[in-house]
């Protein structure tokens, strides 16, 4: 099984070229062919591991760089910072009206602050890239002032740069099937750029060469199923190669994100994050310790896992923080794994698909961590559960146990268990009632740390909660709804 998971030590200190983060972080032991793995990651930071701040505005994010670089997460994905159409719902940011970043979630200044101290932190800043439409309005001024027609912006965009694709009754996609239709005709009404224009490539391009001017790392490549990858790829291409470019392609219909990471980038697996639904709420959670199930997955090297995000949240396919228990053990268990980029989901909570808590002006208000019972959230406050114990404590398990492979599977009912290698041993129960049966973990008799549940802080050695490991090599039981995470690595005794 190939995967890419890099190595980080303490600090979360990012380098900025591939080359010096491979001598930086191969263990002396490291032979070539691991080396291999790690030169096919197109990430160049120590860890693979980031976070998707929904909504998030700049200064807030400014404010959290360390704290992720410190939890051992090195890219931070942001909601899209170009100027939008105006209007309360968080929705307004995926429609431009110009690539000015004066926005709701901050000023231009405020946004090249972020960057700056991010990437100080040694975090890489992935910016959400909506260059597929502009707005679905028939016309408006934009939060910055930007006076704009659906078809029309100044210096930017005239009729004639925008499909008309006369497919369906009212130009908009009706049936994902149909890759013209996908491709040319209006995603929910969005006026959408015709991509094989020189003059759209090179507005295009301007706008993310803009970004990574201000020290922009990379890109999440919004809707990139509705653009064809050969015009999307020329626009790409025009970056230097360095750039970091995630495309969201939600399989179903006629394409497919495989068909967009043929040149080294990364793609989210959908799948991945409705299976951990599916194994976590219902239930049938040993089914995860199928191997194959990768096989149905994009490779594990150019694919990002994760649990949850905006849209699945709010669409209900994936899991969210209104389930905190298996939202928090589906993290765990995926920070355990060793399937590709893992992305945490850190947002806020809501009542209405539409809702962001706003300020003034319409500008989204400060983050504040909301502290407390996980099951009990108000509307508008935030989440932050990058923040949540059991996740930082099992960033580090993931460091601890590097490129150990994932084996000996465990699969009983709600009960999901395998070995990384040797070295450690991950097991959940999802079941309402303890599980009493031996466990063989394959680690040597010993009192060990329990990285899930104890107060273990990110680089300290305490441990509030040890799980012995008999002379045999086994485990006995497990509590309901928790998971034992052990490694040699915080042996107590
Ligand atoms: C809003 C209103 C709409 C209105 C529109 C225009 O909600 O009612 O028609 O404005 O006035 C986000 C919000 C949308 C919002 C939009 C524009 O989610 O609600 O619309 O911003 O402001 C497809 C695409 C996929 C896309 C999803 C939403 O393939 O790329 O639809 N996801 C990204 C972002 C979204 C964002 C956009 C794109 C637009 O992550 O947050 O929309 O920039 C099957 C298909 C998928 C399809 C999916 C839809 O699975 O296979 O292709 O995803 O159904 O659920
Ligand atoms: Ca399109």
């Amino acid at each position: 099984m190939t995967f890419s998971r890099a190595f980080k030590t303490a600090g979360g200190l990012a380098i900025g070229s591939l080359l010096i983060s491979l001598s930086a972080c191969i263990p002396e032991n490291q032979d070539e062919t691991e080396i291999g793995l790690v030169a096919q990651t197109p990430l160049s930071h120590q860890s693979n591991i980031g976070v998707q701040l929904f909504m998030w505005n700049w200064e807030s994010i400014s404010k959290e760089c360390q704290l992720l670089a410190d939890t051992g997460i090195s890219w931070v994905l942001t909601s899209p910072p170009q100027e939008h159409i105006r209007g309360d719902a968080w929705w307004t940011v995926y429609q431009p009206v110009s690539y000015g970043l004066n926005s709701k979630l901050g000023t231009t200044e405020q946004f090249e602050e972020m960057v700056d101290t991010c990437n100080s932190a040694g975090v890489d800043v992935i910016a959400d890239a909506v260059i597929n439409h502009m707005s679905a309005s028939s016309n408006g001024t934009g939060f910055d002032g930007t006076q704009y027609e659906k078809y029309s912006y100044p210096g930017l965009y005239q009729r004639d740069d925008f499909h008309n694709c006369q497919l369906t009754s009212n130009n908009q996609i009706q049936n994902f099937n149909d890759v013209a239709q996908v491709r040319d005709c209006e995603l929910l009404g969005l006026s959408d750029l015709d991509q094989g224009r020189e003059n759209v490539q090179g507005k295009i391009t301007e706008y993310l060469q803009s970004l990574l001017d201000k020290g922009v790392a990379g890109f999440r490549i919004d809707a990139a199923k509705h653009m064809s990858e050969p015009e999307l790829r020329q626009i790409l291409d025009s970056l230097p190669d360095e750039v970091i470019v995630m495309h969201e392609v939600i399989p179903g219909g006629a394409l497919q994100p495989e068909q967009y990471t043929n040149t080294g980038d990364l793609a989210w697996e959908f799948g991945y994050a409705e299976n951990m639904n599916a194994f976590f709420d219902s239930g049938l959670i040993s089914t995860a310790a199928n191997a194959s199930r990768w096989g149905e997955y994009l490779k594990s090297v150019e694919s990002i896992g994760f649990i949850s995000n905006h849209d699945t949240e709010r669409n209900r396919s994936t899991l969210s923080y209104r389930q905190p228990k298996l939202f928090e053990l589906a993290t765990a268990t995926m920070l355990a794994e060793t399937y590709g980029h893992p992305m945490l989901y850190s947002s806020y909570s809501f009542d209405d698909f539409d809702f962001v808590p706003l300020g003034p002006g319409e500008s989204v208000q400060d983050v504040v961590c909301q502290d407390g019972p996980k099951d009990s959230y108000q509307a508008g406050q935030w989440i932050c559960q990058h923040r949540w114990t059991t996740t930082t404590n099992m960033i580090q398990f993931s460091f601890d146990l590097d490129r150990e492979p994932m084996e000996n599977w465990k699969r009983d009912r709600k009960i999901y268990g395998f070995s990384r290698g040797s070295e450690g041993y991950f097991l959940v129960n999802l079941r309402d009632e303890p599980y009493d049966e031996e466990i063989q973990t394959g680690l040597p008799p010993g009192v060990y740390c329990n990285y899930f549940s104890s107060e273990l802080l990110h680089e300290s050695t305490e441990c509030s909660e040890q799980v012995v490991v008999e002379s045999d090599g086994t485990i006995t039981g497990i509590e309901s709804l928790t998971a034992i995470a052990i490694s040699k690595q915080r042996v107590m005794e």
